[in-house]
């Protein structure tokens, strides 16, 4: 009797095993038996993911799809971009149609506890603001009682532009649509007085017009929004790929690598950039990674800096002041945890 407690025993603790290793996800498994990486983007924002005039996609939240490809397969070319509406893109994370989602998402209690999903990191710091015809005359967001407002549906834009109506005891009208392209054509269209989404993103969304020149961004940011790669819980192992992979960029620029100063880098006697570089430590493989994998990122996509400036900053068509995201080294508040 007590033999055969012992075998059901032994029985239920397989079974538990066996389940509990079912249920155990491992997406950098996935990721590599797979052979690509599959990220989630914007269906099309300037700077931050958007297909050029050869058809490939770059951009600022698509360099972190690049270095986490190639951190992972030493090519940044590994990656099946999945464009999502804002409506679309945390069903997709969950249902496991994307291994990482790097779209211009806000850091909100809710995303993390209510749909179980993780944010990363914050790679960009922004807040909410309005875009407003210059001819409107107005300087400032608290003048515009009784406008109609168009934004995205699905997005925190449209929760905290009720909010600041609401406390300043101003009357509106808000138009959701779906996507992007329906917000920005009604907008051009005059069905909406006011765009309001991130302020980062209104400078892109300006290009979109046909007179960009005939808008201007208010310069009253209403939010807080923190922006980052998101996953799904359940896979730590995966959450700290994708967390690194975007530290690693911004360690490199606090430590002065770029992909033109990686043969330096590798030659050098600093601890900081050894262990960066993977000649000293095992951090790669800490990450199921291999030695090397920061070197690939920055041979990749650059560090931290240089996406920035390419993609948004002084060198591209947005021309985004670095403000707050800056290195904390510099006056900002973007602050990497040491790799050590
Ligand atoms: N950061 C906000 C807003 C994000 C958002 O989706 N903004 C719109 C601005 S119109 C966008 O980027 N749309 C691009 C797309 O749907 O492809 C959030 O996470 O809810």
């Amino acid at each position: 009797m007590k033999r055969l407690g012992n075998m059901l025993a032994a029985a239920g603790f397989m079974l538990a095993g066996f389940a509990g290793h079912a249920a155990q996800a491992d997406t950098l498994a996935d990721v590599k038996a797979r052979g690509t990486l599959k990220c989630g983007v914007s269906q099309g924002l300037a700077g931050f993911s958007a297909k050029d005039d050869k058809g490939e996609w770059i951009g600022f939240d698509v360099d972190v799809c690049k270095a986490i490809a190639a951190a992972v397969f030493d090519d940044p070319a590994k990656v099946t971009y999945v464009p999502l509406s804002a409506d679309a893109r945390f069903p997709a994370l969950s249902k496991g149609d994307v291994d990482v989602l790097s779209r211009n998402s806000t850091w909100t209690l809710s995303r993390e506890a209510g749909l179980k999903l993780l944010f990363a990191a914050v790679s960009y710091y922004d807040g909410q603001g309005f875009m407003v015809r210059n001819a409107r005359n107005v300087t400032s967001a608290l003048e515009l009682s009784g406008i109609k407002v168009c934004t995205q549906s699905g997005t925190t834009s449209a929760l905290n532009v009720a909010d600041f109506f609401r406390q300043n005891k101003m009357t509106f009208e808000l138009i959701e649509l779906p996507t992007v392209d329906e917000v920005v054509k009604a907008y051009d269209g005059e069905k909406c007085d006011a765009l309001t989404t991130d302020v980062s993103q209104l400078y892109a969304l300006r290009l979109k017009l046909s007179k960009p020149a005939d808008h201007i961004v208010l310069p009253d940011v209403i939010s807080k929004e923190p922006l980052g790669p998101v996953v799904r819980q359940g896979d730590d192992a995966w959450l700290n790929v994708v967390k690194w992979s975007f530290y690693a960029m911004l360690n490199a620029e606090e430590l002065g690598i770029d992909a033109t100063t990686l043969d330096k880098a590798m030659k050098s006697e600093k601890p900081d950039v050894k262990r960066f570089v993977g000649v000293e430590g095992e951090f790669g493989p800490q990450l199921g990674l291999t030695k090397d994998w920061a070197v690939r990122i920055v041979k990749s996509v650059g560090n931290y800096g240089d996406s920035f400036e390419r993609n948004i900053g002084s060198e591209s068509k947005l021309g985004i002041p670095r403000g707050v995201n800056q290195l904390w080294s510099a006056g900002g508040i973007q602050y990497a945890p040491p790799m050590r």
